[in-house]
Order: C-alpha cells, then structure tokens, then sequence
C-alpha cells in the first residue's frame, strides 16, 4: 500500500490523540455531542480559512483545548507535536485556576498578543461555539444567554482586531 503523505498522517494521529484525550467529554449543548465533534468542526474551518494551510496551526485547532480541558500538559503535547503546536495550544489555554471573571479578562488582554497561528484557531474555535449556542444550546439558555454570550465572543475577536496589519 502506498504511503500517506506525512502531512496527513500527522493529522490523523492529533484526531486519535484528541479523541482519546477527550474521550469521556461532550459538549455542554442540549444534545450532548461527542467533545471530538466540536474538534473536528474547528479542524474543518481552519482548513477552509486562507490562511490554514499549514500542518501546524491545522494540528493546533485539533488539539486546541487538551491543555485547558484534560490532563495533559504543554510537554505532552510538545512531546508528540513539537513545540510550535503546544505554543499555539498553550496560547489558546485559559489558566482554570482563576476565577470565570479573571479568566475572561485575561483572555481578552492576550488577544493582540497571541501569534497568528493561534489568533486563527481561536476563531475558528469561537466561529465552533457561537454555532452550537445557536444549534444545540445548553439546556436552560433563554435569548439573553444567548446574546449575552455572542456579545462576549464579539469583544473577544475585537480585542484582537488589527493585530497583524503591518504598521
Ligand atoms: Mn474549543
């Protein structure tokens, strides 16, 4: 059988990795999808972005949240992926020993300041999650949830508008 390009084959060991390291998470929506879904779906949009045709940064948006959400560590994805993708994993990973409020306010503030590699997957992750409030919302959200939470992710990316134009 004729090999994969390594490219690919980089891809689909993130896809296991990830799979694995979020194998007893779903996501927080009334339907309660597989947590590799939404990594998938990140995955996909990256790739479709202009600016997404590196192995890195497409590596990067599957393995997005494993730092912030398993027990995993930056090493261990360094391990795996090279340093290059845990950076932009770790740049992307609120620190969840601060309270919600610190952490909203830090990740507003790193936004101008993130690569980027990181500042697309980011997008690409918030393009993920405004699309599940609006297909699968959590139970419970009523419209002022709802707007309240796009409201977040609109000051979110305009904290990090104009971050790579060239002065
Ligand atoms: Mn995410």
């Amino acid at each position: 059988m004729k090999s994969m390009p390594g490219d690919v084959t980089r891809l689909t060991e993130a896809l296991v990795f990830a799979a694995d390291a979020h194998r007893n998470q779903r996501r927080k929506g009334a339907a309660q999808e597989p947590y590799i879904n939404h990594l998938i779906e990140v995955l996909d949009i990256v790739a479709r972005s202009s600016r997404g045709a590196n192995s890195e940064v497409l590596v990067a948006a599957i393995l997005h949240d494993v730092v912030e959400d398993t027990p995993l560590s930056y090493d261990d994805v360094a391990k795996t992926f090279g340093p290059r993708v845990a950076t932009i994993v770790r740049e992307n990973s609120d620190d969840m020993s601060l309270p919600k409020d610190e952490r909203r306010r830090a990740r507003m503030a790193a936004m101008p300041h993130k690569s980027t590699e990181a500042r697309i997957v980011k997008m690409a992750d918030v393009i993920s999650n405004l699309r599940a409030v609006a297909v699968s919302p959590p139970a419970g959200w009523g419209a002022d949830r709802k707007l309240g939470y796009l409201e977040g992710c609109r000051q979110l990316i305009d904290a990090g508008r104009g971050a790579d134009q060239v002065l």
